[in-house]
């Protein structure tokens, strides 16, 4: 049987796309790793096999894709934009030799196909901030958005060069109730729900009006396995399509839990953070990935609020928040 590889497996999105893919395939399909195993790595109905594994040891990743015959590989660990910035040396490491790694890899098995995720912080100051179009300039400021860039390159020549079948999504800032998010830029949108739960008030580290585009991590899920699911010939690109599902400035999120959390108070104070979220578009034109491979978002802004407060109070009943 192929299995399954994950890497980053405990992270934000790995977490969920780990709990997806063994509902999807069954957990003996599927093989999640990480740097660091948090305790409950190996719980009862998860994957059938977790392993430390750090993606900037080439053998380390070739020998876990061998020893467990992987038919495809979603490869997630990565560092994002904000701890990026502060470690740059270490974010190129891991994001570009994590990606080199595990696309060697991928080269080494017959038909091996590989998901990565880029990120809209793969777009510039200079790309046209309004319905970023599919194909544009593209100058990102920040190493990590940097690593996105060339990362898609990369991931591109190893399609055209030695025919690894490797796609991806520039995802926008992702928001989910499961696993925290760690060293983003748009983690703002997350902390905020938690907070207005537990505090009763937020202090965000951008401005009020500060405008990005955002996904619900249900949609983020859905559009990874619906683009892996596609059939190649479909793809008019392979590694960074562009999707959007909603868009929405700190003080509308705010005012949108307003509605469900009475008295919740935001107040703002900008730091480094905001010159990155400044870089970024405001808003992406997906129309290439609704053609190519059906992509089409359930959760908009106040979907997705009733959504995410109604998850994390059913986890701050059980005491788990
Ligand atoms: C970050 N959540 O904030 C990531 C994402 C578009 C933002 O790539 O770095």
């Amino acid at each position: 049987m192929k299995r399954i590889l994950i890497t980053g497996a405990f992270g934000q999105i790995g977490t969920e796309l780990t709990a997806a893919l063994c509902e999807r395939h069954g957990g003996d399909a599927v093989v999640a790793t990480g740097r660091h195993l948090p305790q409950d790595a190996a719980s009862g109905d998860g994957p059938g096999a977790v392993e430390r594994l750090d993606v900037i040891d080439a053998a380390a990743v070739a020998d876990v894709v061998h020893r467990y015959e992987i038919g495809a590989i979603y490869h997630l660990a990565a560092i994002l934009s904000a701890r990026g910035e502060r470690d740059p040396e270490t974010t190129w490491q891991i994001n570009m030799g994590g990606l080199r790694n595990v696309l060697n890899a991928a080269r080494q098995i017959s038909g091996c196909r590989v998901f990565w995720p880029s990120s809209i912080a793969a777009f510039g100051p200079e790309t046209p901030r309004e319905c970023t179009p599919q194909d544009t300039v593209m100058r990102p400021t920040t190493m990590y958005g940097i690593s996105k860039v060339a990362g898609e390159l990369l991931g591109d020549y190893y399609f055209h060069h030695y025919g690894v079948d490797v796609r991806g999504i520039r995802y926008p800032g992702v928001i989910s109730s499961g696993s925290p998010p760690g060293g983003g830029t748009t983690d703002y949108a997350v902390d905020m729900f938690y907070a207005a739960l537990t505090k009763g008030g937020y202090t965000a580290f951008v401005r009020e009006d500060c405008v990005l585009p955002m996904v619900y991590m249900p949609d983020c899920i859905a559009a990874s396995l619906k683009l892996m699911d596609a059939d190649l010939p479909a793809l008019s690109h392979h590694n960074g399509y562009n999707i959007a599902s909603m868009s929405f400035s700190a003080g509308e999120l705010a005012e949108e839990i307003k509605k469900h959390v009475p008295g919740f108070v935001c107040e703002y104070a900008p730091d480094e953070r905001q010159s990155i979220a400044d870089s970024w578009p405001r808003s992406i034109d997906d129309a290439i990935a609704r053609r190519d491979w059906g992509w089409q978002p359930q959760y908009d802004l106040a979907g997705m609020t009733v959504h995410m407060l109604n998850e994390l109070r059913r986890r701050q009943e059980a005491g788990s928040l």
